[in-house]
């Protein structure tokens, strides 16, 4: 049995089915809109990534001492506890960049069994984890926060450490270091 398969007649153009006028317009609809999305994409990429706003003071709360016990607040990324606390560091914005302030402060004097709440303020990920840096081979071995997200926080517990001073760094970023005195 033989079959006939040819799709077209004879006088029939197979390939042409369209006129060059028809064409160009076409290829002008696609291209304009590559074009648009390319200059977006090239010259407004930092745009398209959402920076959070730095965390200023928390709106005015009646002045209140004592006030820690208070579950008031609902948020769920409730900024740490201002300032006057010796037990805070935080991670400021830019601290990914090489030359900028890595933590705030980068030298803490704390009591022995205080807990220090790491605060990431940045918006990529950082650590605060004991050691001079990767090549120490005592790193992370005395406390690791491990990595704390943008815009969240990590601990780190001094219970466990005896009275001295401890070197910290950041694993992902070793350039950022810092000191804890545990007194
Ligand atoms: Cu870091």
């Amino acid at each position: 049995m033989e079959l006939n398969i040819t799709m077209t007649t004879p006088d029939e153009n197979p390939i042409i089915r369209t006129s060059p006028a028809r064409f160009m317009k076409g290829l002008v609809i696609i291209i304009i809109p590559l074009i648009v999305l390319g200059y977006i994409t090239v010259f407004h990429w930092d745009d398209t990534a959402s920076v959070p706003p730095p965390v200023s003071a928390p709106p005015p709360a009646p002045a209140a001492p004592d006030s820690t016990g208070a579950e008031s607040s609902t948020s769920a990324n409730a900024p740490a506890p201002a300032a006057a606390s010796a037990t805070a560091i935080s991670i400021p914005a830019g601290a990914a960049t090489q030359g900028n302030p890595s933590y705030t402060p980068d030298s803490i004097t704390v009591s022995k069994g205080d807990v220090i709440t790491v605060s990431n303020e940045d918006t990529v990920p950082h650590t605060v984890t004991s050691g001079s840096g990767p090549q120490d081979p005592n790193s992370a071995k005395l406390f690791d926060t491990s990595i704390i997200m943008a815009a969240e926080s990590g601990e780190v517990d001094t219970a466990t450490l005896e009275a001295g001073e401890y070197q910290y760094y950041c694993t992902v970023h070793p350039f950022m270091t810092g000191l804890i005195t545990v007194q």
